[in-house]
């Protein structure tokens, strides 16, 4: 494992707030916009987003897409589809780990070096936090392994349970505790 020149930071706050290269936004097929994190993106970023949102002919579940940042102090904006927990047997944590690939990916083909993530599906979509906390944990640290031009991954949590979780988990999954 080699994560030597490389960061993983949780910190509690708003998304918008972050001056990285990229924030990923927990949207829905559409990319019409939405509530939570996805209504605060559109907002702080002002009606252009929506504008280029609209021409991307929607995205689907596991999927990301990339649009310009606008208004927002971060040059880009991902675009994913987190999946609605359905309990659990329906493929979520494949769609989830997909997400989280699929925005790195992107972030590599755009060559940023600083992403910040939400805590994709967790809120309206239902995913059980602590699952969907190891699942990106797990994706960013196994993608910041191969050789990549990304820096630094960013988790913003917006509550402090969620903040809690992903203290927690990143010390035992980054220290081996937990094998993933
Ligand atoms: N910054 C960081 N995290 C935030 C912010 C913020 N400003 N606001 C909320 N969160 P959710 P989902 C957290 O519901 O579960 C939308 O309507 C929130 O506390 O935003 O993927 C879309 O249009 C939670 O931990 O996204 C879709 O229809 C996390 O972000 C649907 O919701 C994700 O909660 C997507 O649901």
């Amino acid at each position: 494992m080699n994560l030597a020149n490389k960061q993983i930071l949780v910190v509690q706050g708003d998304i918008t707030q972050q001056g990285v290269d990229a924030i990923v936004n927990a949207a829905n097929n559409s990319l019409q916009g939405g509530a939570g994190v996805d209504g605060a993106i559109h907002r702080a970023a002002g009606e252009e987003l929506l504008k280029e949102c609209l021409t991307l002919g929607g995205c689907a579940t596991g999927d990301a897409k990339i649009t310009k940042g606008y208004n927002l102090p971060a040059k880009w904006v991902i675009h994913t589809v987190g999946p609605v927990w359905r309990g659990g047997n329906n493929g979520e944590d494949e769609l989830l780990t997909q997400c989280y690939r699929r925005c790195l990916e992107l972030a590599q083909e755009y060559q940023i070096s600083r992403i910040a993530f939400p805590a994709i599906s967790t809120g309206a979509y239902g995913f059980p936090l602590e699952r969907a906390t190891k699942i990106a944990i797990t994706e960013v640290k196994s993608f910041l392994e191969k050789d990549t031009c990304i820096e630094q991954v960013i988790f913003v949590c917006f509550s402090q349970e969620s903040y809690n979780c992903y203290q927690q988990l990143i010390k035992k999954i980054l220290t081996g505790e937990i094998k993933t």
